[in-house]
């Protein structure tokens, strides 16, 4: 396992590359080109530059999060082979440059979705939260707005705002695409871009669908173990693999995430650690990293990871806002540096317990 951390770019973090690596033991960063939209070619020159600056600070590219996928792709519309190409040329521009984990997902529209951005808990942090109930009342073409009016006027990865615009259309052109189709559009993309990832050594990671059910009635497919199994079965190559997202997967209390991590063995290639507390039927609060503090075992999901011997990067996914920062809701430093510290800390029990019990 190598310790990374999400960053934004120098233009729209407010934590710097020197703050990151001066969190123990965190070795790089998973980023991405920020003035790029889904379906245009990344040059050369641009992930160079974003390398370089990474490296002058002392820490590696660990992994792209994300390489967005254009949403013709993912409705199938006859223009997508073109927008495959061009993905398949930022996949020959990153492997050329070293860069061979790509994290990216699958979901209509909207990445992932809360109703709330920054609500208080009894210690006087903020966290992102989830109610099905709110989320019933807002019209999904005004969600943007809603993401928008919280978010402190940070722009949200995922949320970009040139989507804002095309909501309406959109929502009409995914009307025929249904789970089935959403799949076999996922497989097409795949197959068309896996002699390339083979040829580079690059992982596809695939991050699971937040929260883990239909939002505003869009197909969800990468949601239990049924339905990766089912990906990974499709497209049985080694670089069609998994962000294994624990917040995620959690949203949902039946997704047992242990058993999940040792039955993708081989095919994680990248996780995500947050923990977060039921409140009731599709109704969560993240939470601080600990396991006590919500309601994910994280001992025995970095046990799971210690077995599988996961050997890629793994990343504290959301914090909390604490300590006054003030920061895009969820990625601020300070929960998150506390997160990675806990997480390292179960990760030398593990491995040393274990150890001394051979
Ligand atoms: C991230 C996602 O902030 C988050 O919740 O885990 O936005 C993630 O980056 C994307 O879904 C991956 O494409
Ligand atoms: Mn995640």
């Amino acid at each position: 396992m190598k310790m990374t951390l999400r960053w934004f770019g120098s233009k729209y973090d407010t934590v710097t590359l020197e703050q990151i690596r001066q969190i123990p033991g965190c070795v790089g960063v998973i980023t991405t080109l920020y003035d790029t939209k889904p379906g245009e070619v990344w040059s050369v020159e641009a992930i160079k530059a974003m390398k370089a600056e990474v490296e002058a600070a002392g820490l590696e590219v660990s992994g792209i999060e994300s390489v967005n996928i254009h949403d013709d792709i993912k409705i199938g519309l006859e223009t997508r082979d073109a927008y495959i190409a061009n993905y398949i040329e930022t996949l020959e521009h990153l492997g050329k440059e070293g860069i061979d984990l790509v994290c990216y997902n699958f979901m209509p529209i909207f990445d992932w979705t809360r109703s709330d951005l920054s609500k208080v808990r009894a210690d006087g942090s903020t966290v992102l939260s989830y109610d099905q109930d709110i989320i019933d009342k807002i019209d999904p073409s005004k969600m943007f707005d809603e993401m928008e009016h919280s978010s402190g006027g940070f722009i949200l990865p995922g949320w970009e705002p040139e989507r804002l615009t095309r909501v309406k259309e959109l929502f009409e052109m995914y009307s025929e695409v249904d789970e089935e189709k959403l799949f076999q559009n996922l497989v097409y993309f795949l197959k068309a871009i896996m002699p390339t990832c083979e040829q580079y050594d690059i992982k596809m990671a695939i991050h699971m669908d937040d929260p883990a059910w239909k939002v505003f009635g869009l197909p969800r497919i990468i949601n239990n173990k049924e339905n990766i199994q089912r990906l990974l079965d499709a497209v049985p190559i080694k670089n069609n693999g998994l962000t294994l997202c624990t917040g995620s997967l959690g949203s949902n209390p039946l997704n047992d995430i242990p058993d999940m991590i040792r039955s993708f063995k081989g095919r994680i290639h990248f996780g995500h650690m947050r923990n977060l507390i039921h409140l009731g039927p599709r109704k969560f609060d993240e939470a601080a990293h600990l396991s006590s503090d919500g309601s994910l075992d994280m001992f025995e999901i970095m046990k799971a990871f210690y077995e599988i011997a996961m050997t890629g990067p793994i990343r504290p996914d959301h914090g909390r806002m604490i300590w006054g920062e003030k920061s895009m809701p969820g990625y601020g430093l300070y929960d998150r540096a506390l997160g990675a510290t806990y997480l390292n800390g179960l990760w030398e029990a593990i491995e040393k317990s274990s150890k001394s019990i051979l």
